[in-house]
């Protein structure tokens, strides 16, 4: 059984970072699905976040039902959302939570749960299409999730904003306090913003912090338009690097370690940086550790830190995990040998 993970396609974004309208990363992605047996979108899958859901599930159909196709009806599509399409769960959730039945860490969502959701799942038919939340088994000993429960994480306990975020309970924890510390307030806040960027880009020192910073980056984008904002980018990636390491990777192992699926690897989204890749430390990734991390990147084109960036960068689109039975899930950059003029 070989499972392809890909994460982050954020379809519709409005500044139309998401690399897939050009049609040679759509090719590239179609062309990896030869020889798969089922693909998983973890999340982040349209970008509804911006205040236009609709237009955003309209502009995604196109994606989706190239994806579909190529998946045809012999094989599964499974859509695990994140928190840019955390509306397509909603009223599912809602209910579910309503229910007092526990959420679990792969709970099977009915497809028609909800309008935005039907609308979506149908886009990828003929392709048998299953939806899971929080996350989705994805073969034996290995655990996939989109990651937004790792936002919490970012801010200390001690710092954070009483009225915007509420209590991750110490010690295990389940989906449903995530949902419940992280659930509306993150969202909206993430809403106001509409960042595609993930929160571990500067010093999570807490939320107003967050805040201003988020602004800050959220006013960026225009600035690369200007002249030296190519000299931007070597500054920032530097900065997320470190970041990554300091807060990302350990936000990850927190989650990982509250949830505790009974799975040697996990695999998230969310934070746009694909890895382990050649270079990075594996002790950072928890090769020792009870839970071996992963991360599927994104399909997003992000200027700010791609301009003058080649390929094999940390945050270059494209990224997928190839799992494979009896085998330690790996990354691969789809889009590595894509011209990088057709990506932006
Ligand atoms: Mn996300």
């Amino acid at each position: 059984m070989r499972t392809l993970v890909v994460s982050d396609l954020h379809l519709g974004s409005r500044l139309e970072r998401d690399v897939l309208r050009r049609p040679e990363a759509l090719a590239a992605l179609l062309g990896a699905l030869d020889g798969v047996d089922r693909l998983v979108l973890l999340g982040d899958v349209v970008e509804m976040l911006e205040g236009r859901p609709r237009v955003a599930l309209e502009l995604a159909g196109p994606v989706l039902r190239e994806l579909g196709a190529a998946m045809g009806r012999g094989r599964e599509i499974v859509v695990v959302p994140g928190n840019h399409d955390h509306a397509l769960v909603r009223p599912w959730l809602r209910a579910r939570i309503a229910s007092r039945r526990p959420i679990g860490l792969a709970a099977r969502v009915p497809a028609r749960s909800g309008a935005a959701l039907e609308r979506l799942t149908g886009c990828l038919r003929p392709a048998r299409v299953r939806v899971a939340y929080p996350g989705t088994w994805v073969a034996r000993g290995v655990w996939a999730t989109h990651g937004h429960y790792l936002d919490r994480h970012l801010y200390p306990e001690e710092r954070r904003g009483a009225a915007l975020l509420g209590v991750v309970p110490a010690g295990r924890a389940t989906a449903e306090d995530y949902e419940a510390a992280s659930g509306p307030s993150m969202a909206a806040l993430q809403g106001l913003l509409a960042m595609t960027l993930p929160s571990v880009v500067g010093e999570p020192l807490d939320v107003v912090a967050g805040l201003t910073r988020r602004v800050a980056f959220a006013a960026l984008p225009l600035a690369t338009a200007l002249p030296g904002a190519a000299r931007l980018a070597p500054l920032s990636a530097g900065v997320m690097g470190f970041q990554f390491r300091r807060n990302g990777l350990p936000a990850m192992a927190e989650v990982a370690a509250r949830l505790r699926p009974r799975a040697r690897h996990v695999i998230f989204g969310h934070l746009h940086r694909g890895g382990p890749l050649a270079g990075d430390k594996p002790a950072e990734w928890g090769s020792g550790a009870r839970h071996a991390l992963h991360n599927s990147g994104s399909w997003v084109y992000e200027p700010l830190l791609l301009a003058g960036a080649s390929p094999g960068h940390p945050y270059w689109p494209g990224g997928a995990v190839l799992v494979e039975d009896d085998a330690a899930p790996r990354f691969a950059g789809l889009l590595d040998g894509v011209d990088p003029r057709a990506l932006r």
